[in-house]
């Protein structure tokens, strides 16, 4: 349980690192991050959440396998036990707090004043930390264990077999059946299966999910009445509804994919945001910032580096799945762009600021 449970924590990290990278990369990074494939991040952030959520029937069932440790006498040994022991609380405890942050998090809930997004980054290196310290430690009795070649030494005493299959069965299918229940929430082909994941694929309207709606947001309609898009930049201008429609349309079939976990595939026709910043005269290299209608709630800002930017399938959408964007999908327009984190995909946008 103990390997399994490494390979998920090592899988989750990776990805995990991997979305902040995108969300809030390094300056000698934000010019350069990849926009293919174009379903990378759709994938990334599925098997984050997947294996997280995977992670927990596992860690419950390995924790209790070592529970009565918390009582052996005597508590303390000398120095070296005691940090050994240490090391072990700060395991466990933010091997916990990790895992149900995230749960919590992708249900939408935040019971708590602080960002989730720093805590559970400072939390992942912490358990990083903490883990390859636990396997430091336990470095001896793991290699005698895999010396331990012949079969008689590595088995348990013939009466705690039974428990032990029973243990590992029941583990595997609580695994089992929490990931057949939730992970169609991005792997839509078992979307049918979809019990515990917030987000089902198929509801919403226009055929996608809609995280936060036109109303949750505050978007006020008198403003959506005499909608004009701003670019700022060498020439400023601005641009109708109408005249934005007018402009050359291109089409792109990308997913959104949030990073609570569900994501879903759509066709999405607009302008293409190159198109609008060298009209802008905007320099190669500019990076560029996406300002929302928002009153309320976080995302109503993004920014794009070049490499988004210029890329030709990121679109200022004005269509979604052959209609109209509806209020909820972002009316009058909104950004998508290729591998990028759904929280960035800014809907409702009526600026777009030109910023280096
Ligand atoms: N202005 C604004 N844009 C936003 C959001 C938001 O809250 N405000 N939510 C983001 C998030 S978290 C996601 S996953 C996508 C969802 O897009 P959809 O509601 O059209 O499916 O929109 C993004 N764009
Ligand atoms: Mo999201």
């Amino acid at each position: 349980m103990g390997r399994w449970l490494g390979l998920l924590v090592l899988l989750c990290f990776g990805t995990g690192l991997f979305s902040h990278l995108l969300q809030e990369p390094p300056a000698f990074l934000a010019g350069d991050l990849p926009t293919r494939p174009v379903w990378g991040y759709r994938l990334t952030q599925g098997l984050h959440v997947a294996s997280g959520t995977a992670a927990i029937p596992l860690l419950l069932a390995k924790l209790w396998t070592v529970y009565p440790r918390l009582f052996v006498r005597p508590p303390v040994r000398g120095l070296r036990h005691a940090l050994e022991r240490l090391s072990v609380a700060v395991l466990v405890a933010t091997a916990l707090l990790e895992v149900f942050l995230g749960l919590l998090n992708t249900v939408q809930w935040y019971p708590w004043p602080y960002s989730f997004r720093s805590v559970h980054w400072a939390l992942a290196w912490l358990l990083v930390g903490a883990l390859l310290l636990h396997l430091a430690v336990q470095a001896p009795a793991i290699t005698a264990h895999w010396r331990a070649r012949s079969p008689g030494t590595r088995r348990l005493p013939a009466d705690d077999e039974p428990n032990r299959r029973s243990l590992l069965r029941g583990v595997t299918a609580a695994v089992g059946a929490v990931t057949a229940v939730s992970v169609g929430q991005s792997l839509t082909p078992l979307r049918d299966l979809t019990l515990l994941a917030p987000r089902h694929p198929g509801h919403g309207t226009q055929g996608l999910p809609v995280n936060r709606t036109a109303a949750q947001a505050a978007i006020p309609p008198a403003e959506l009445r005499d909608w004009r898009l701003r670019v700022a930049g060498p020439r400023t201008y601005q641009l109708t509804r109408v005249e934005l429609a007018r402009l050359p349309q291109h089409r792109a079939r990308l997913p959104i994919a949030c990073v609570e976990g569900w994501s879903k595939v759509a066709d999405w026709e607009g302008v293409r945001l190159r198109d609008l910043l060298e009209r802008s005269g905007a320099p190669p290299g500019a990076r560029i910032r996406i300002v929302s209608l928002q009153r309320r709630g976080g995302y109503g800002v993004s920014e794009l580096g070049e490499s988004y930017a210029r890329d030709p399938l990121t679109l200022l959408a004005l269509r979604l799945n052959g209609e109209v964007l509806s209020a909820d999908h972002g009316y009058p327009a909104r950004l998508i762009a290729p591998n990028r984190p759904g929280a960035l995909q800014t809907k409702w946008v009526s600026r777009i600021e030109v910023l280096s």
